[in-house]
Formats: structure tokens, sequence, C-alpha cells
């Protein structure tokens, strides 16, 4: 229950599917400003970490996700090209 005149913001729905810049814009408000540079060594340090860490896991759900890896590297790097609004890749 909220006051009567409390304002709440609305909920802003992103239009475009996995679209860098919502976010880009929802990491910098969080006070993460992301350069595509750095969103580049995030995606391929995170990927090698995970994979890295299916190999020696017990778990096997997480060896068959590692199995895509590459896949989704590839894809996620052509989205984070577009950070600075040229496609490069
Ligand atoms: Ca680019």
């Amino acid at each position: 229950m909220t006051p009567e005149n409390e304002v709440i913001a609305p909920v802003e729905v992103p239009v475009k599917a996995y679209d860098v810049k919502v976010l880009v814009a929802k990491l910098k408000a969080r006070g993460l400003d992301v350069a595509e540079d750095m969103a580049m060594v995030l995606i391929d340090e995170v990927s090698a970490w995970v994979v890295e860490s299916a190999v020696i896991s017990e778990n096997k759900v997480d060896d068959i996700a590692a199995l895509g890896m590459p896949e989704l590297v590839k894809i996620v790097k052509q989205l984070a090209d577009k950070i600075d609004g040229k496609d490069e890749i």
C-alpha cells in the first residue's frame, strides 16, 4: 500500500530485444559506465571464467551451457560493438 500522494515512476519496457543501449543505460544508472573496449574485456573474461569453472565443477548442466559459449560470445560481442555507435565487427 502506497501513500496517496506518492509518485511512482513508470516502468520502462524496452521495445527491442537485446538492445545494448538499454543495457548500457541500466549499468550507467547503477554507476557502471561501460565503454565498448571495457565491455569486450568483460565478455572475454567472464566467458572464459564460466568455461573454466564448468570444466572443474561437478555440475553437468554448466558443461552443456559452456559448449554454446563460443557462439554466445560471438553474438554478445556483435551487440557490444554497437556501444560506440560504430560497427567494427
Ligand atoms: Ca563499435
